[in-house]
């Protein structure tokens, strides 16, 4: 191959790959050498450790399959919506997607099992119930509809309020309040319980719709609070760890299937071994990211759990949404966290 035709491979590549540039560079290997070319997505800003160590883990499989897997990741919606991408990853258009659980279930409905309020005390609930049975469970439903879940899930964190004309104090603050929720049932169902206004957005447009107006609030975990930089059209936070939420890392199984074994087992060992390290970060993260937010101007609400959780009790949050995930699945939590209804 003449210099003069890598050069113009090089730069075939590059225009096509123009209106969402790859994290991860080709350069390092022959042009069009790798058997598999395959594209990650999220919605999580590039900074974000979600991001950062998916990159890395793309980075040690084009590595550790001599080139032949390649896999370019493309964050922060450069794809499209979280709703865009699980259609694309369905289609086969997206090969892998981490996708929060709770979104997830517009198409596994037990996928947002996890999302139920206050059901885990801290992370040492969270990951021996996700990486055990609930996860196993959860697992187990999702490949039933074409997809194929890595066995470690990816931390988002525990979510808390944030707001621009009023911080949220107690439960009765969030009467009538118009917030943003991510594009689920449960979520819906959590701030109508609350006696909210939620309004269903995708993460893409999230900022937008503060800066607008179209929406006073929205709520999401200190680290993206951080990274996506919403306390740049937010004024207060409410630290009311309602929910933890977590991205479940997603294969189309048919082109994950089409990998040999071996490859499978090595882009299976990496995105886990990531996920390991995203949740370290993020534990990190969360020793310093209030001082962060705070010096960047968002004043911190400290709010009473339990009144928040009494008043999803006396809404019937908890037995509407233990009908409707089963007594199998239910009980399989509450053999993890203990009686929630
Ligand atoms: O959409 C959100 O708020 C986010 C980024 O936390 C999720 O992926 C659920």
């Amino acid at each position: 191959m003449t210099i003069k035709t890598t050069r113009r491979r090089l730069l075939g590549t590059t225009v096509a790959a123009s209106t969402a540039f790859p994290l991860v560079s080709i350069l390092s290997w022959p042009a069009n050498a790798a058997e598999f070319s395959y594209k990650y997505a999220n919605n999580s800003p590039v900074t974000h450790p979600l991001t950062v160590r998916t990159t890395e883990a793309a980075a040690r499989v084009l590595e550790k399959t001599s080139g032949k897997v390649e896999i370019k990741v493309f964050p922060n919606n450069q794809l499209g919506s979280d709703t865009d991408m699980l259609s694309q990853l369905r289609s086969g258009a997206l090969e892998f997607f981490t996708l929060s659980g709770l979104i997830l279930s517009t198409l596994v409905p037990v996928a947002s099992i996890n999302g139920v309020g206050f059901a885990f005390k801290d992370y040492s609930q969270v990951w021996p119930t996700m990486d055990g049975a609930l996860g196993t469970l959860v697992r187990g439903e999702i490949a039933k509809r074409g997809l194929y879940a890595f066995a470690k899930m990816y931390d988002n964190g525990y979510r808390q309020i944030t707001s621009a004309s009023k911080p949220v104090k107690t439960p009765e603050d969030l009467s009538g309040f118009k917030i943003r929720v991510p594009a689920s049932p449960l979520w819906t169902s959590m701030f109508k319980a609350f006696g909210a206004s939620p309004t269903t957005i995708n993460f893409s447009e999230v900022y937008t719709a503060l800066q607008t107006h179209v929406v006073d609030g929205q709520e999401n975990p200190l680290s993206l609070i951080d990274t996506a930089k919403l306390y740049e059209v937010q004024k207060y936070v409410a630290i009311t760890n309602h929910m933890w939420d977590g991205f479940w890392f997603l294969a189309n199984k048919k082109a994950f299937e089409a990998l040999p074994a071996n490859l499978r087992e090595i882009v299976e060992a990496e995105f886990n071994a990531s996920a390991v390290a995203e949740r370290e970060d993020l534990a990190k993260m969360n020793q310093t990211v209030e001082t962060t937010l705070k010096g960047k101007g968002l004043q911190f609400v400290n709010t009473d759990a339990a009144a928040f959780r009494g008043t999803l009790k006396k809404a019937g949050f908890y037995e509407e949404w233990k009908g409707k995930f089963g007594a199998e699945a239910w009980g399989t939590l509450e053999k993890a966290v203990g009686s929630l209804s």
